[in-house]
């Protein structure tokens, strides 16, 4: 089996419904990695271990989720000099703006490239652009789910097209 190049982490086992999905894309783009569950406020010490050996463990990007007072992005990236992906997850309050912010708002020096709330998916897709500027396998796969993305733009724009009438979008044409 490849050495793992994504490590995934999350704060807790509640984050899986939306980290999965960065698995899921990662998996669908052939990228080997790693999925694991480890709290930055109740396992302080193996968060600290497992991002502080990330380089020489193989990994190239790692991508952290959590919710609330998401610490888990800010922690990891401050034992790696790896690129980590923050993604905030939703909990029950706030409507995820706890987390959005407690990622986004990393003091300068060490950033945490942060997606939208619940937007795993997105960090699979920076981690393969990451990949993608070093090895051109993962250059052509990019390649090809932008040709993949745009073709579904070009059905979105031959549909509006139909319905670009001025009297269907409501517009009086004329006196
Ligand atoms: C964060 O607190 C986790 O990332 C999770 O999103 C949230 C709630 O965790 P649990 O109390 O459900 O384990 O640390």
């Amino acid at each position: 089996m490849s050495t793992p190049l994504v490590g995934i982490v999350m704060g807790s086992k509640t984050d899986l419904p939306v980290m999965e999905k960065a698995a899921k894309q990662l998996e669908e783009f052939g990228i080997a990695y790693t999925l694991d569950v480890m709290s930055a406020h109740r396992n302080p010490a193996e968060v600290s271990q497992w991002a502080s050996g990330a380089r020489e463990a193989g990994y190239k990007v790692l991508i952290a989720g959590a919710g609330r007072a998401a610490h888990l992005p800010g922690v990891v990236a401050a034992h790696s000099d790896l690129p980590v992906i923050g993604v905030p997850c939703l909990s029950d309050h706030l409507g995820g703006a706890d987390a959005l912010y407690s990622i986004v708002q990393m003091p300068p020096g060490v950033p945490v490239a942060t997606v939208g709330i619940d937007n795993a998916r997105n960090a699979a897709i920076l981690a393969l652009q990451i990949l993608a500027t070093a090895d051109e396998g993962h250059a052509r796969t990019l390649a090809e789910f932008r040709a993949e993305q745009a073709g579904k733009g070009m059905e979105h724009r031959e549909w509006s097209a139909e319905g670009a009438s001025p009297r269907k979008l409501g517009f009086q044409t004329g006196n």
